[in-house]
């Protein structure tokens, strides 16, 4: 999959040009390289068998954007960034509620402050689709989605 391979080397580069260390690119070209069986050009779909679906937050970005899991699925987002992020559905914690959206059925959640370096995991029991944003950067277009395909 040729590009699987374009898709970390350009991360990587990205990630060098904006300064970490050589450590963590060739950690995370290597963990895009694993990802690399279930890696689509829009995103990355997890089966059964994978164990943990992430989502990382790089600088204003999540990373992949589009994820597609199972129902029952557990996704833990990463802050890879030196930036406080948070992940929510709540209409009531951002500026314009259109950018955000549940399936029917499906509570909001909303992450709170997630610090540089810290993590945090939402369970997914409802299938659909899910609209989700960064609160504090929704306006930089820090978006991200979640499909949940039924068990
Ligand atoms: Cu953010």
């Amino acid at each position: 999959m040729t590009g699987t391979n374009d898709t970390a080397l350009s991360a990587a580069r990205s990630t060098l040009s904006k300064g970490l260390s050589r450590r963590t690119l060739f950690r995370q070209a290597g963990l895009l390289v694993t990802m690399g069986g279930t890696l689509l050009l829009t995103g990355c779909t997890f089966g059964k068998d994978d164990a943990k679906p992430v989502v990382k937050m790089i600088e204003m970005t999540f990373q992949p954007a589009a994820l597609t899991i199972r129902q029952g699925q557990t996704v833990t987002w990463t802050n890879k960034s030196t930036f406080v992020h948070t992940v929510t559905t709540d209409p009531t914690r951002v500026k314009d509620p259109t950018r955000i959206s549940s399936p029917a059925g499906a509570a909001v959640f909303d992450s709170g402050n997630i610090a540089p370096d810290k993590q945090w995991s939402q369970t997914f029991t409802v299938a659909g689709t899910y609209a989700y944003c960064c609160a504090p950067h929704e306006l930089t277009g820090m978006l991200g989605t979640i499909v949940v395909t039924g068990s």
